[in-house]
This record gives C-alpha cells, sequence and structure tokens, in this order.
C-alpha cells in the first residue's frame, strides 16, 4: 500500500524522501521556478551532470544524483508548455507522471516527491494538470503495487494545495 500525501512548502527542503522530480525544460540546464530551486539547492556539480546527458525531450524523464539535496537522486522531466488544450498536452503530462515513476523504480527509489509540473512558467491551469497528476500517479501505483512506498505532491501556493487535497478526497474518480 502506497501512502500519497499532499503538503505545501519547497520541494528541495524535504528531508524524508530518495528522489525529487524537477519541473526542468528540455535543454536541462536550468531555468526559473522549482528548476531555479533544485540547481540551487543542489549545487554546481548538478550542472556539470546534466550536461552530459544533452536534454530531454517533453514527457520524458532523466536521473542525476542528488548532489547537496537530502534525497539520493533527482529525477528531472519536461513538462508540456499550455497551448490551449488541443496539443496533446494533457498526454505529455501524464507521461512526465508516468516516466518519473519508473526512471525512479528502475534506481529502486521507494519514495519520491513530485511537484505540480507545468503549472507555473508553463502555464498549465492549475485544477486540470492536478487531476492529470493525481489520475496517473494512482493509476501507475495500481499497476505497479510494493515498487513505491511513498508519494509526496509538494504544492506551493494555497490554490493549489486545496485543489489537490479535494481530488485526494475523491478516491475512485479521478
Ligand atoms: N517547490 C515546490 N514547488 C515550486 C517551487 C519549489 N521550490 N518553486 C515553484 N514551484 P515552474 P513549469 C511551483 O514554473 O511550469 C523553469 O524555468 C510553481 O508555483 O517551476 O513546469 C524550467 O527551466 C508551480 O506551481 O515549472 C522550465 O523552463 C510549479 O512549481 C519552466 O520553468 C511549477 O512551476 C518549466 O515550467
Amino acid at each position: 500500500m502506497t501512502m500519497i500525501h499532499v503538503i505545501k512548502g519547497d520541494i528541495t527542503r524535504l528531508t524524508d524522501v530518495d528522489a525529487i522530480v524537477n519541473a526542468a525544460n528540455s535543454s536541462l540546464l536550468g531555468g526559473g521556478g522549482v528548476d531555479g530551486a533544485v540547481h540551487r539547492a543542489a549545487g554546481p556539480g548538478l550542472l556539470e551532470e546534466c550536461r552530459a546527458l544533452h536534454g530531454c525531450p517533453a514527457g520524458e524523464a532523466r536521473v542525476t544524483g542528488g548532489y547537496r539535496l537530502p534525497g539520493r537522486y533527482i529525477i528531472h522531466t519536461v513538462g508540456p508548455v499550455w497551448r490551449g488544450g488541443e496539443k496533446k498536452e494533457a498526454e505529455v503530462l501524464a507521461a512526465c507522471y508516468r516516466n518519473s515513476l519508473e526512471a525512479a523504480a528502475g534506481k529502486r527509489v521507494t519514495s519520491i516527491a513530485f511537484p505540480a509540473i507545468s503549472t507555473g512558467i508553463y502555464g498549465y491551469p492549475k485544477k486540470e494538470a492536478a487531476t492529470v497528476a493525481v489520475h496517473t500517479v494512482r493509476s501507475y501505483l495500481e499497476e505497479h503495487p510494493g515498487r513505491i512506498e511513498k508519494v509526496v505532491f509538494v504544492l506551493f501556493d494555497d490554490e493549489s494545495l486545496q485543489i489537490y487535497k479535494e481530488l485526494m478526497k475523491k478516491r475512485g474518480t479521478v
């Protein structure tokens, strides 16, 4: 049985997960938002490892070490830029969550934290993105029981926190 937690905070401050997910861009060379915070907190070793990865397409995920972060790994995934909803945004966003969980499982990670991928600079509406996140993670956990013990959704603002809390109450309907 996997525990899913919803909390408000800075994902780089979590001390009790094996891996955190970074909402990166396809260069994997850093940026603003979560990505900026992750690179600042992890330190310059992270950028060096990222350079050697030569980028990552939207929807996919890449794993690096955690450097100065408490967790062992950082899983970098590239969310879709919101373009109105008809450009496969939901499909790509779902792939981010699934591929991040697959990458985590490949490293024997048992606890993982996600930010609300694409809902900042990439402009994905918060509620729609949260529905994709919760639905995709639940489906993955149901399809692969025993792999991951804990998933933490880390929200940065009250509105997102409330949206996730509501979705978590509706067991079975998302
Ligand atoms: N911890 C948790 N959540 C955070 C943090 C943090 N420290 N900082 C911001 N958020 P964003 P995106 C929230 O913009 O939309 C970068 O430049 C934020 O409030 O970080 O996927 C990359 O390099 C929002 O809800 O990621 C890309 O170019 C959510 O995290 C681009 O931004 C995601 O916001 C990716 O844009």
